[in-house]
């Protein structure tokens, strides 16, 4: 590099991209070592931040930016150097998000599916709490009643509201006298016959 002119300001260039911190500024004849004639560096500490530097829109604070909101300039306040934000007016969405397959279609996943990624692919959702994906009617608001006498009927006064099966309860709640002083006793007749699966509370 040749020589400054007399008196052209020199600012140091700490992280050597080649644009000086305009705080720390001398003025010399010859260019001074580590020392550079633009001050436009706004942070002379890193070497990937200069005015050359993009900028991403992060209005969800995710952390991660939105590549059609580009800018060239000392950043604005909420913007990053990532640009891989596909959804950024969801601060959940981003590329570290995980989704689960939803094959029952009850809206909750199976946590064995896992796949983080930014988009939602087909067929996924966000909860990863479904203990049976097969079963639309067992999920994390199914609700199991107490079947103390082991008839298979359960007690409506006695409810549990979980994903699997607790040992002891049934999905069915018809049982007007679940182990009472009287002994087993049948729901009247015409009552459809009980079955495991659980009544699933809509969300
Ligand atoms: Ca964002
Ligand atoms: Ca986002
Ligand atoms: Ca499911
Ligand atoms: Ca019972």
């Amino acid at each position: 590099m040749p020589p400054s002119a007399p008196e052209t300001p020199g600012l140091p260039d700490a992280d050597t991209d080649g644009y000086g911190d305009a705080s720390v500024r001398v003025l010399s004849c010859l260019q001074p070592g580590g020392y550079v004639s633009s001050d436009s560096d706004c942070d002379d500490s890193d070497a990937v931040i200069n005015p050359t530097t993009s900028w991403y829109g992060d209005v969800d604070g995710d952390g991660y930016g939105d590549l059609s909101a580009m800018i060239q300039q000392r950043p604005a306040l909420g913007s990053v150097l990532d640009a891989t934000d596909c959804n950024d007016s969801d601060a959940l969405i981003n590329p570290d998000t995980a989704w689960y397959a939803d094959i029952d279609l009850d809206g909750f996943g199976d946590p064995s599916s896992e796949i983080v990624q930014c988009a939602q692919p087909l067929g996924y959702v966000m909860d990863g709490q479904d203990c049976n994906d097969s079963n639309a009617s067992i999920n994390p608001n199914s609700s199991w009643y107490a079947d103390i006498d082991g008839d298979g009927y359960g007690d409506v006064s006695s409810m549990i509201q979980q994903c699997s099966q607790p040992a002891g309860y049934v999905g069915d709640s018809s049982d007007c006298n679940d182990g009472g002083s009287a002994g087993r006793t049948r729901p009247p007749p015409g009552t459809p016959t009980p079955t495991t699966t659980a009544t699933a509370t809509p969300w």
